[in-house]
């Protein structure tokens, strides 16, 4: 069986970071270890949330691993919560990344704004995890964060080609863009890989809501495709279509949660056409 690492936070309810990585990347078939970088009662978009970090515990659990000589194939990075974590994650990309896919979503920003919490600097912080990535996947407005560029509603396939490009001379082997729009009513992911081919594109319906961490979800699902053995852009289809059947089943439930979407109850559907 294949196993990954995956380094983000637990946020105990709200449906984003570990507590959807890790049921979805081991219904894919694939074993998850983790490594909590903070707990918190919610994310970041609920008030008054508390906070625990476990910052500490980081360095120690990659000593005990490589004491142990355990070995991954994939290390997957979601939300950091500071420059010390930044540095000891590039720690375990130095430990565990020989022979593994590193996979770096920089959970960090959204609709051109920067999440709760996180300073003007931090961006520039996180865009250093790009030099050792095989795959990037942050949304426009992370992308523009990390590559210090002006944030755009409107927007078009050169402005989109020159932002991965941007994304791939900081380090990144691929590029990919989630919750790209060139049409209306259809949203998606657009990636760019070093050998500079046409980037490719894959489209879904354009549902009409937007929820909180379905960027973590898409990721978990793209890293799970990726480790089973899919091409870059066929676990990008496969994790854009996933999130879209999360959002969909979200939005036929009445008096859905307006946190987060329903992830489970997809998830045969995804195991599915995985043939996992
Ligand atoms: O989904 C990204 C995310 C992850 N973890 C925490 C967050 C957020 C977004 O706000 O607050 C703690």
């Amino acid at each position: 069986m294949k196993r990954i690492i995956s380094i983000q936070d637990i946020s105990a309810l709200g449906k984003c970071s570990l507590t959807v990585a890790l049921p979805i990347i081991s219904a894919m078939g694939v074993e998850c270890a983790v490594v909590p970088t903070a707990v918190l009662s919610t994310h970041t978009q609920f008030t008054g949330f508390t906070f625990h970090d476990l910052t500490d515990e980081m360095e120690p659990i990659a000593d005990h691993w490589k004491r142990e000589g355990f070995r991954f194939d994939a290390v997957y990075t979601g939300y950091l919560g500071s420059f010390r974590q930044v540095d000891i994650v590039k720690r375990y990309f130095r430990d565990f990344g020989e022979g593994a896919k590193i996979i770096v979503d920089p959970a960090m920003a959204d609709n051109g704004k920067l999440y709760a919490g996180f300073g003007p600097e931090f961006p520039a912080k996180m865009a250093e995890l790009l030099a050792g990535a095989d795959l990037v996947l942050p949304n426009l407005t992370e992308a523009c964060f990390l590559l210090d560029e002006e944030y755009r509603e409107e927007y078009d396939r050169a402005y989109i080609r020159r932002i991965l490009e941007g994304l791939l001379d900081k380090g990144a082997k691929t590029a990919a863009l989630t919750g790209i729009s060139f049409e209306k009513g259809r949203l998606g992911v657009v990636s760019l890989d070093r050998a500079g081919a046409d980037f490719s594109e894959y489209y879904t319906e354009r549902l009409p809501a937007s929820f909180h961490g379905t960027g973590d979800i898409f990721s978990s699902a793209a890293v799970g495709g990726i480790v089973r053995g899919l091409s870059v852009p066929e676990a990008l289809a496969l994790a854009a279509d996933y999130t879209a059947e999360c959002i969909r089943l979200t939005l036929a439930e009445e008096n859905h949660s307006l946190y987060g979407v329903n992830f489970e109850q997809a998830i045969p559907g995804l195991v599915k056409r995985l043939g996992a």
